[in-house]
This record gives structure tokens, sequence and C-alpha cells, in this order.
């Protein structure tokens, strides 16, 4: 299947993370994308350019205020010269937008550049550099691409998507992610076809971002493995299993949890529990947020799964033989990441040559 890609996500160097207060050199490093970029080109994968795409087909689940946080962030941080007192190269936040904290009231944007952070992020291992926007941005470029190559025919499109953006939402954004490709790209399958889009999350952790911009809306099914936040892990405040959307997206929402140290075998149950639910609902296209930081010996996740067990949830996932768009998220192990994806292109591949 065609590979998107844009080389501007090397633009986006996040300069390692704040985690508890102490900056660590990070895991969402421009090398993952060079990574598996060149994995699927040694296996002979046809790398596409990512196509420009307007602001308003991109940027459409995200409130105007965060858009313009984000464009901004960084020339504010340093017009401010924050760079040179306290002397930190990256905008990191140090005042949080809690909702106890202003009651019902309208949340204001700081006057000061320092405090502005805290209004639009979650947490504090999500820093902004001098190109993160422009990175951010090309992502959802990648994303549309490949949205469009299944809406011209191809039967499957992988993005190489970097920053990662699951994790992003409406109005705020954290876990690495700044804008939610995965959004982009259901937002214009569904703009373009007669029926459901189904999103089957496989990423470690759950898609809180995809899952809070869709909740709502029963035309976009997202469904999740992951994890389970309740054992401690991010994003901790969202993912469990009663949350199964509200309103008309009523029961168009599902989290499937699992416990750490879990490996193929009930992972691979759930990823076919959500594909059979996709099928019931008759979802017309699939996009499927594909990190594979659920592997044994990632980094920043206690799943335990091997690259057969990839390659199997590929083969599940394209034997719903919909138009599909896979859409890369985490993955941490600079070694691992290639093949794990390349297993589980594969498999798509295979499976959707079997239905
Ligand atoms: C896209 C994605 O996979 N985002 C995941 C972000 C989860 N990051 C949690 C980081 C918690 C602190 N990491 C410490 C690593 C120690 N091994
Ligand atoms: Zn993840």
């Amino acid at each position: 299947m065609p590979v998107v890609w844009s080389d501007r996500h090397r633009l986006h160097e996040p300069g390692g993370e704040v985690w508890v207060g102490v900056r660590t050199p990070g895991t969402e490093v421009p090398e993952r994308a060079e990574r598996i970029r060149a994995e699927l080109v040694a296996a002979g994968a046809r790398v596409v350019d990512a196509a420009p795409h307007r602001d308003e087909t991109a940027l459409g689940n995200h409130d105007d205020a965060l858009v313009a946080y984000l464009a901004s962030a960084w020339e504010e941080w340093q017009a401010a010269g924050l760079t040179r007192d306290p002397g930190q190269d990256r905008v990191v936040p140090y005042v949080f937008l809690h909702p106890g904290l202003i009651s019902d009231r309208a949340a204001a944007i700081p006057a000061a550049a320092s405090a502005r952070a805290g209004r639009f992020t979650y947490d504090t291992m999500t820093l902004i550099g001098p190109g993160t926007w422009q990175g951010a941005r090309a992502a959802l470029d990648v994303a549309l691409t490949a949205a469009d190559l299944v809406l011209g025919g191809e039967r499957a499109a992988y993005a190489c998507c970097r920053p990662p953006g699951h994790h992003a939402a409406r109005d705020c954004f954290g876990g690495s992610c700044y804008l939610n490709n995965v959004a982009a790209a259901a937002s214009h399958l569904r703009r373009a076809l007669d029926g459901p889009v189904a999103v089957i999350d496989i990423d470690a952790h759950h898609g809180n971002g995809t899952q809070a911009i869709f909740y709502e809306d029963p035309l976009v099914l997202v469904g999740s493995v992951h994890v389970d936040p309740a054992a401690g892990w991010f994003p901790h405040f969202l993912g469990f299993p009663g949350e199964a959307g509200a309103g008309a997206g009523t029961g168009a929402n599902r989290n499937l949890t699992l416990a750490p140290g879990s490996g193929d075998e009930s992972w691979l149950a759930a990823v076919a529990e959500l594909a059979s639910w996709a099928a019931e609902r008759e979802a017309r296209a699939l996009v499927v947020p594909l990190g594979v930081d659920a592997a044994a010996g990632d980094p920043e996740s206690p799943l335990r799964v091997s690259a057969a067990g990839f390659h199997a949830a590929g083969r599940a996932l394209g034997a719903l033989g919909l138009p599909t768009v896979a859409i890369q998220e985490g993955g941490y192990d600079l070694v691992a990441i290639g093949p794990l994806v390349r297993e589980t292109l594969v498999g798509i591949e295979e499976g959707m040559r079997g239905s």
C-alpha cells in the first residue's frame, strides 16, 4: 500500500519531555518516522509526498483558539524572553486550567506567554519548539492525503504521521500530540462516504482525543484497545469501559482495557471484537490509529504483544474488506518500530486479499 510522508516532521523536535518535573530525553523523537520509512522502502513500498490541504479541511475538529495558540506559541515564548530568562528552550506550562479553578466562568486566555501553555495543554510532556507547529500541521496533510488515496480507489494507505495525534482533543492537547491526525482523516472520509466510518485504535494508550472529538457523533464509531488506565497508565483520566458515547453518539464509543502484561491472546481478542463491532454497524471505511507501543519491549507501555500479534491484528482488520487508512501513532522502541509497522501493514494487505 502507498506510504504517505512529509519531510516536515523533522521540523518538530520536542527536545525531551518534562515528566514529574524532570526534563527527560523523551521518546517521541524524529528518528521514529525515519526508521519506519527506511523499513517500508526497503520492503519495496511506494512513497507518496503529502499534498497540502486547506485549513478548512484539516483543522475543523479543533477550536480556533487552540489552533491560533499552537501556531504562535513558540514565537510568543521567544518574544517574551523566556528562552533567555529563565532559559527554557521549549514551551513548558507552569499553571493549568483546572475546571475547579474557574467554576463556570469562561476560560480566559492568559496575557502572559508563560501561562498561556497551561490554557491549552493538559500535561508537561508535550513541549513546543521552533518547528512544532509546522510539523504538526504537516502531519494533518499526511493523514488527509492517505484518506484521499483510498477515496480515489486505493484499498488501503498508510500515513506515516509524526507527531502523533490521538491524544489531541478539540480544545486541548497532550500526550506528545498537538493536532488529531486520525480525527482529520475520519472526518474527511465521513464527509465523502454515505454511512459510518469506524476508528479502531490499537495504540497501547487510549485515544482520548479521538474519543472526545466524536463522543456525540453516531457516524464515527470509535473503538480502542489499550492498557487499563485504572492500572495506572496514561491518559489516566479517560479510557474506561463505561465511556460509551453520549447524546446521538450513545453506543458509538467502545473502550476495551487490558491488564499490564497482556499479550497476543487477549489483545487480539479485543481487536477481533472491535472489528466485529465495526462490521455489525456497517462501517463504510476504517481508520486504524496504528501505534505499535503495545509491543513487548516498548519503553512506554507494559503490554506484551509480539510481531506475529501485530501481523494477525492487521489480518483481522484487513479482513473487514473496507477502504482502510492506517495512521501512525505511538511506538518508541527504535529498533522494533519499523518491522512492527511493516508486519501490521502486510497483515492488512493479506486480510484484504482473503476477504
Ligand atoms: C502517542 C502516544 O503513544 N502517546 C503516549 C504518551 C504516553 N506518555 C506517557 C509518559 C509517561 C512518562 N514516561 C516515562 C517513561 C519511563 N519509562
Ligand atoms: Zn501510545
